[in-house]
């Protein structure tokens, strides 16, 4: 399968996330491109770099004052006070104006850009610096080259979107994700004229973005197995089993949290059902999100999949026939992050 990527996508570094009040290692690094880049070169793949797409169908998916704070905020970071100071290039949310600061005030907008991060901003780990922008725009990019392939008959076509996207609600960014990948190449697959469209989210944290974009959609299916944030885990306050759309999109989401530990079994019965449910449902086009976080490795996960089992994800998804855009999402054991994806890819074009 075509591999798209962009070497912008690297541009984006954080060294630091802060979790739980602590400065700690960053997990989403830019080598990420590169293990991931290494082992699909080794397993055969054709690599294709992305070339610029417009801003239309990102304008379907995201409001314009998030691509605004996004694009300018490392400047006016890096243009105030305090980035010396305190010696961090990345702008950190200071405070964050819900509801529970402002309670029915009127709101003003602030002048300084670590007050406006916490508009947009909805943890304290995903930070925007030099470069975020660039890359997580170049990311983009590949999901929209992608989506372009699928267009012009590939029957698979990957995108190496990193910064990942699917946390990534309308007006918001966390969870490492600042651009809805995935969700943009939904809509793009849209506008070529397929009326319904699956996302199939196998990244071992729900997609509460691509779910929160499309929760009230009948035209884009959201379907993700996940590890139960019931229990403890991100995105913690949504991505139960009973959350399923709203209005016209009612039935067109659908949550498979899963227990810790669970394995190959469970996690692949849960895939195959999502594929049963999105072909069943007359989709005519499917996007992937294929974070690999999942995986026995993964330090960011506890749900012990396989290289058996991703590639068995693949095999159950490439069998719903339909032409398919796999998306980049999470993934962080840098050792076995590429055969992962290797894996996954085998069994989809099987
Ligand atoms: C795309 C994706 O997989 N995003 C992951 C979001 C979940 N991150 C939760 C982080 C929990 C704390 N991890 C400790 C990190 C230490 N640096
Ligand atoms: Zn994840």
């Amino acid at each position: 399968a075509p591999v798209v990527w962009s070497p912008a996508t690297r541009e984006h570094d954080p060294r630091h996330e802060i979790w739980v009040g602590v400065a700690t290692q960053g997990t989403e690094v830019a080598t990420r491109v590169d293990v991931i880049l290494q082992a699909l070169r080794d397993a055969g793949h054709r690599l294709v770099e992305a070339p610029g797409h417009g801003d239309d169908v990102l304008r379907q998916v995201h409001d314009g004052e998030l691509l605004e704070f996004l694009a300018t905020a490392a400047e006016r970071w890096a243009a105030g006070p305090y980035a010396e100071l305190v010696g961090q290039d990345r702008v950190v949310p200071y405070l964050f104006p819900t509801p529970a600061m402002t309670a029915g005030l009127p709101v003003r907008r602030p002048v300084s850009v670590h007050a406006d991060a916490g508009r947009f901003a909805y943890d304290t780990m995903t930070l925007v610096g030099p470069g975020t922008w660039e890359a997580a725009r170049a990311a983009v990019d590949c999901a929209l080259e992608a989506a372009a392939l699928v267009g012009a008959g590939e029957r698979l076509a990957y995108a190496l979107c990193r910064p990942p996207g699917h946390h990534a609600t309308p007006a918001g960014f966390g969870g490492s994700c600042y651009l809805n990948n995935a969700a943009v190449a939904a809509e793009a697959l849209r506008g070529q004229g397929h009326e319904r469209v699956a996302v199939v989210d196998i990244d071992a944290h729900q997609g509460n973005g691509t779910a929160a974009i499309f929760y009230d959609r009948a035209d884009v299916l959201y379907g993700s197995v996940h590890v139960d944030p019931g229990a403890g885990w991100f995105p913690h306050v949504v991505g139960y089993a009973d959350e399923t759309g709203v209005g016209p999109g009612v039935g067109a989401t659908r949550n498979v949290p899963l227990a810790a530990g669970t394995g190959d079994g469970p996690w692949l019965a849960a895939v195959g059902d999502l594929a049963a449910w999105v072909a069943q449902a007359g989709c005519t086009a499917l996007v992937v999100s294929l974070g690999v976080d999942a995986a026995a490795d993964d330090p960011e996960s506890p749900l012990l999949v396989t290289h058996d089992g991703y590639r068995g994800a693949g095999t159950v998804l490439g069998h719903t026939g339909l032409p398919s855009v796999v998306v980049q999402e999470g993934g962080y054991h840098l050792p076995s992050l590429g055969t992962l994806v290797a894996a996954y890819l085998d069994g989809h074009a099987d």
